[in-house]
């Protein structure tokens, strides 16, 4: 159908919860997107974390800026939230001391990067101070239960934020599991993630959010599997409470790997 993906419809579908905010390091009031495409502003370096570099915001979506460093290649965008921390106005790293580096992969010569700096400053519009909004404290501890539903960034779709199940929790970390994937999405992370959401945030922010995955779209594709594999009584069960528990959904023990089927969303 061609619905727009609705919660209150699908927590009655699956009968589940949604983790209440509270599980999350996520402002209760989401943060005004202040920043404009273009704008310039320092971020650590995804792939070195220590470096602080000059990104550009190319592009925007809810709270969340896509962002690619200067001196680096197309390939490489990251998204971070407006409240990151890993993200500070032009003159910040300077102000502490430091000096701005070169992202990973940098595409010139090293003995280029002073005057490629200088350049890519010049005449650029900076991210005002106030575009910056301060990154929400931590949970006191991990609240978050299997069964609970959220909305996480896909770690592999990084520009896709989607309905998610909490699978598993152990100590700190827990489980993302993406409703109708069949496991090849999910991740484990830290329960105070800045990757997840409350159920609501993509509405909230207006940030899209991707619909669950569907088995019958995704067994449709598989033509060429041994006929075995693709008798019902193969086909994981939809996740629900009780799956999820057992981790039948999750380990679907004699089906093969998910062909990932690339460019096709
Ligand atoms: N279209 C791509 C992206 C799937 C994203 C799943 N998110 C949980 C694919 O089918 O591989």
């Amino acid at each position: 159908s061609n619905e727009p993906f609705s919660w209150e419809k699908y927590l009655k579908e699956t009968s589940s919860t949604a983790a209440s905010p509270s599980c999350f390091r996520q402002s209760r009031l989401p943060p005004s997107n202040d920043f404009k495409a273009g704008m310039k502003l320092e971020a650590h370096d995804p792939r070195n974390s220590a470096s602080v570099c000059i990104a550009t915001v190319m592009g925007m979506m809810g709270t969340r800026l896509r962002l690619r460093l200067d001196g680096s290649d197309n390939t490489n965008d990251f998204w971070r939230l407006v409240d990151s921390s890993d993200i500070q106005p032009i003159g910040t790293c300077e102000r502490n001391g430091d000096m701005l580096q070169p992202p990973l992969g940098f595409r010139m010569n090293a003995s280029s990067w002073p005057m490629f700096l200088l350049r890519t400053l010049s005449g650029a519009e900076m991210a005002p101070a106030t575009a910056f909004k301060k990154e929400p404290a931590k949970p006191s501890q991990n609240h978050f239960k299997p069964g609970m539903k959220l909305e996480a960034v896909d770690k592999k779709n990084p520009y896709l934020i989607c309905p998610a199940t909490i699978g598993e929790v152990k100590g700190e970390e827990i489980f993302v599991m993406f409703d109708g994937w069949r496991g090849a999405f999910d991740y484990w992370c830290k329960f105070d993630s800045r990757d997840i959401f409350p159920v609501g945030w993509c509405s909230l922010t207006r940030h899209s959010i991707q619909p669950p995955g569907n088995f019958s779209r995704f067994w449709g594709a598989v033509v060429t599997l041994p006929k075995a594999l693709l008798l019902p009584a193969s086909v994981p069960p939809a996740p629900s409470k009780r799956s999820m528990q057992s981790q039948s959904y999750r380990l679907p023990h004699p089906l093969p790997p998910l062909p990932v089927r690339k460019g096709v969303r």
